[in-house]
């Protein structure tokens, strides 16, 4: 998987070093990837506003995220620092789960260097230095969400330990890159994946096909998921003091109790949600009907 992952992009044969990372060699991005950087930029700020949290508009202005050019991963880097101490190590795709998880432990947050090609704009299938950047790092800004995602690097090393990656990769799945976040004003997003997307920026707030559920830690981590498409379920937190709350523990109790759980459907509803939107799945029947 590794392998075919990282066959194409212009890093895949860099020197690499131990820990997976590589020299983000800033000044060998063309004129035509800093202005593909530029589009998706100006596509995505386009569509955010009342649509993502605060706390990520916030962070992406006090970074100096900017549109201008891809961005040189030691000077983001040093203004992501002063906030939280988190930083961004380059990496040329997919990394070893066990080397990932060392750098979210650590405070380094592995990004992609490369930018995708231009015939995978809208769809991309490992993570670029757009979905990284711009999805992932405005909101390691955020003290509490920080302080999460170290947690998070944590329980990973512990998840590989017990065997229980597959529990793991779903919390990460439908909080990290898919959540959505309930505010006075309504819902609105926080996961890379939506940030990062224009089709599901809008699909995943306002469709009438996907299911939303209020978070729930054990019900998500039985929880399978789709990654060809839009989430038919998301889940819903309060805040993140609550995500940070509810997964600051060692899971080992509670990946005992779901050894005993069967798996729930991405699409299904399960007893004791609290249901936000109860999806009709008009999207995917029709996708599956044209398909
Ligand atoms: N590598 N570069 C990169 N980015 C990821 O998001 C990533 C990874 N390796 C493993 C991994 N994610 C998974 O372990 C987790 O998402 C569960
Ligand atoms: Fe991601």
């Amino acid at each position: 998987m590794l392998e075919a992952s990282q066959k194409k992009n212009r890093y895949a044969s860099a020197p690499r070093n131990a820990d997976w990372t590589i020299d983000q060699n800033w000044s060998s991005y063309s004129p035509e990837e800093h202005d593909r950087w530029n589009r998706l930029f100006a596509r995505q700020e386009n569509l955010l506003p009342g649509r993502a949290c605060d706390a990520f508009l916030a962070a992406k202005d006090r970074l100096q995220l900017s549109r201008a050019e891809i961005p040189d991963f030691a000077e983001l880097s040093d203004r992501l620092a002063a906030f939280t101490g988190w930083r961004i190590a380059p990496v040329a795709g997919l990394i070893p789960d066990d080397v990932f998880f060392d750098h979210l432990a650590s405070r380094r947050f592995p990004a992609g260097a490369f930018i995708r090609p231009e015939c995978e704009l809208d769809y991309l299938s490992e993570p670029d230095v757009f979905h990284d950047i711009f999805g992932h790092v405005p909101l390691l800004a955020d003290p509490v969400y920080a302080r999460f995602l170290e947690a998070y690097g944590k329980g990973g090393q512990r998840a590989l330990e017990l065997g229980r990656l597959h529990n793991l990769a779903r919390l990460y799945w439908y909080t990290v890159e898919f959540g959505l976040i309930a505010t006075r004003d309504g819902l609105r997003i926080f996961g890379a994946g939506i940030m990062s997307s224009p089709g599901e920026a809008i699909f995943s707030l306002e469709d009438s096909s996907p299911n939303r559920v209020a978070f729930d830690l054990a019900r998500i981590m039985c929880t399978k998921y789709i990654i060809s498409d839009y989430q038919q379920t998301y889940f819903v937190v309060e805040s993140f003091e609550q995500l940070l709350d509810e997964c600051y523990q060692d899971f080992g109790a509670l990946y005992e109790r779901l050894s005993l759980l069967p798996d729930i459907e991405a699409h299904a509803l399960a007893p004791g949600d609290r249901v936000l939107t109860r999806g009709d799945f008009h999207y995917f029947r029709e996708k599956g009907a044209a398909a």
